[in-house]
């Protein structure tokens, strides 16, 4: 193509010059939350002692309000908002950022909420795999009127890493387990708190007790497209999600706004020591 307009980031190659913006990104971190990203990006730009004031970072797709986008030294936190068909935009056009941009060893992680499985509120969960409504490891995408099915392995090296990490910090409860991605928070995660609900308490807990026994420790609503598409892409990635809730206990999110905060930042303190340990900066 003689111009590749990234649309949803209001950048172009020919209005912006990629290599010279981005060229230096080795870790993209992205997430659901605009505000949480910002807070991301201003949180990386304290650890790695950056010059300059966190509060003057800037917003690099602020010629639009479909996603945010933050860059830190050779960190970059993009907002992805929430469910397969926005990360999947969202992504078809950073990779093609970071292929314009001729990006090399990039390390891709998506930092999330979820509901936990059978798990004390405030656990971070790694993913193991990524999985469908089915607890299958796969993608699936509608192409021309047709199923395409992409596996959603994960970088297994960057979630041991990770693990290790959680381990060097304090009061840092972790584990690794398969999350599953589901297309609705409410009846998609088996909620019967929702506006529709077709099914019995007795049958949710089946359901969450079956995810629970196929190794699913969390839920949430982005993995398995996220998974997919790094891997097809040759990208190494990792998926960190706290959970804010024990699903087997109830279905509201109840914990007071301080409590989920405090929660949100738990992936970030993850993600952060294993950016510093691969900078020699801990
Ligand atoms: C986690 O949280 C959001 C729903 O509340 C969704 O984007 C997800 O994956
Ligand atoms: N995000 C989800 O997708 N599900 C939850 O239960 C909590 C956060």
């Amino acid at each position: 193509m003689e111009e590749d307009i990234l649309y949803h980031f209001s950048l172009s190659t020919k209005t912006h010059n990629l290599p010279e913006m981005f060229g230096d990104i080795k870790f993209v971190c992205v997430g659901g939350s605009a505000n949480r990203m910002k807070a991301f990006a201003q949180f990386m730009h304290h650890e790695l002692k950056l010059p300059g004031i966190p509060e003057d970072i800037r917003d690099i797709c602020e010629g639009t309000d479909r996603y945010c986008m933050y860059k830190v030294g050779p960190v970059l936190s993009i907002s992805h908002g929430m469910g397969v068909p926005s990360i999947s935009i969202m992504l078809h056009e950073l990779i093609k950022l970071l292929h314009h941009a001729r990006c090399r060893d990039v390390v891709l992680f998506r930092l999330g909420t979820s509901g936990g499985v059978g798990l004390a509120p405030g656990t971070v969960v790694i993913t193991d795999k990524a999985v469908d409504y089915s607890f299958l490891p796969q993608f699936e995408q509608v192409v021309l009127g047709k199923v395409i099915t992409r596996s959603t392995e994960l970088d297994e090296g960057v979630a041991n890493e990770l693990l290790q990490c959680s381990s060097e910090l304090q009061n840092f409860p972790t584990v690794i387990g398969n999350t599953m991605c589901t297309h609705d928070f409410y009846e998609g995660q088996g909620r019967l708190d929702g506006a529709l609900c077709s099914f019995s308490h007795e049958e949710k807990l089946e359901y969450l007790r079956k995810a629970y026994e196929a190794g699913v420790r969390n839920i949430e609503m982005e993995s398995t497209v996220f998974a997919a598409m790094c891997r097809v892409c040759g990208l190494k990635a990792a998926v960190v999600c706290v959970a804010l809730l024990n699903r087997f206990d109830g279905d509201q999110i109840t914990s007071s706004h301080d409590v989920l905060v405090e929660y949100q930042q738990r992936p970030q303190v993850l993600v952060s020591h294993f950016i510093k340990k691969h900078l020699g900066l801990v």
